[in-house]
């Protein structure tokens, strides 16, 4: 009698500790975070807003890459974080896309459902291509896949409007009222080395895109 009860018991501690294992997003809010149950700060989760009324979060639970860890402060896997005496790196760069650690636009994710993480290894920067969950968008804002984010661009006026879905400042839509009073959008990207330069509205090499 007394051995079924510790049994059970055990049995709802168990379920219940399971459940806890797990970030729970409607106290952490949208964002990365990292599991606590991983003492080698290798796991984290992140939290996708479905509706922000009712509290309804998705939560998806990821690895960081290489020899990263998960540091919390920063919110993303980073290599030089010190989980409990573990690795060190220095820096020196070289890569296309990757400035900085962390996370960044995908120039190839015409749609925002991708984006990149950055991370030093060994003094070079690394990318890693992450897709977004299903129904979410990468918001270069929040560095966050978000289901309320609207990827892309739609013309309210003739003329060429920079793309705001990507920061390089490399692509513009060229918008043209049709007779019928809609507007057909087309996207270009500026030739060579020249970025978009959103007050002048002409591809050129002076402008600085801001970062
Ligand atoms: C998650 O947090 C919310 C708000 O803090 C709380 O109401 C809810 O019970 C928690 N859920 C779990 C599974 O711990
Ligand atoms: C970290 O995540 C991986 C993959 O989901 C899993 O196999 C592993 O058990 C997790 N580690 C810990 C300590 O939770
Ligand atoms: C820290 O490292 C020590 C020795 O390597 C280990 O016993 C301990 O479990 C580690 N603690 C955490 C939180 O990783
Ligand atoms: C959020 O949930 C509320 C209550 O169920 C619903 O009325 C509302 O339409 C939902 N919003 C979205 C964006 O799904
Ligand atoms: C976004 O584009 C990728 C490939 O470019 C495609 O596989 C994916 O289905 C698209 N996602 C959405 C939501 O349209
Ligand atoms: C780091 O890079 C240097 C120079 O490229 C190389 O000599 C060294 O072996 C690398 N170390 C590791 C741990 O990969
Ligand atoms: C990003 O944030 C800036 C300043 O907070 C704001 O002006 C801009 O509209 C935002 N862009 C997007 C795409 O959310
Ligand atoms: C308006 O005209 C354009 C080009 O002629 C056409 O592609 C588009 O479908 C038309 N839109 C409507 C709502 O009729
Ligand atoms: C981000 C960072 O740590 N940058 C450093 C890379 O190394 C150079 C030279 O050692 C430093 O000046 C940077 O601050």
């Amino acid at each position: 009698m007394d051995g079924k009860l510790y049994i059970a018991i055990f049995l709802v501690i168990c379920l219940a500790w399971d459940v806890h294992a797990q970030v729970n997003c409607t106290s952490t809010g949208a964002g990365r975070f990292a599991d606590t149950n991983d003492a080698t700060c290798k796991n984290y989760t992140l939290c996708v807003a479905v509706n922000l009324t009712t509290g309804q979060y998705l939560s998806y639970n990821y690895v960081c890459p290489t020899t990263s860890l998960f540091n919390p402060a920063a919110s993303q896997c980073t290599t030089n974080y010190v989980c409990n005496a573990t690795t060190t790196t220095t820096n020196t760069t070289t890569s296309t896309i990757c400035t900085a650690e962390g996370f960044t636009q995908d120039p190839t994710s015409t749609n925002c459902s991708s984006y990149i993480q950055c991370l030093l290894d060994n003094g070079t920067f690394v990318e890693f291509p992450i897709t977004c969950p299903d129904g979410s968008f990468y918001n270069p804002n929040s560095t966050l896949c978000e289901t309320s984010y609207v990827c892309g661009f739609t013309c309210t006026a003739a003329g060429r409007f920079a793309d705001p879905s990507v920061t390089t400042c490399r692509n513009y839509y060229l918008c043209v009222l049709a007779t019928n009073g809609t507007y057909a959008e087309y996207l270009y990207t500026c030739p060579s080395t020249s970025v978009f330069n959103p007050n002048t509205r002409v591809c050129t090499t002076t402008y600085t895109c801001p970062t």
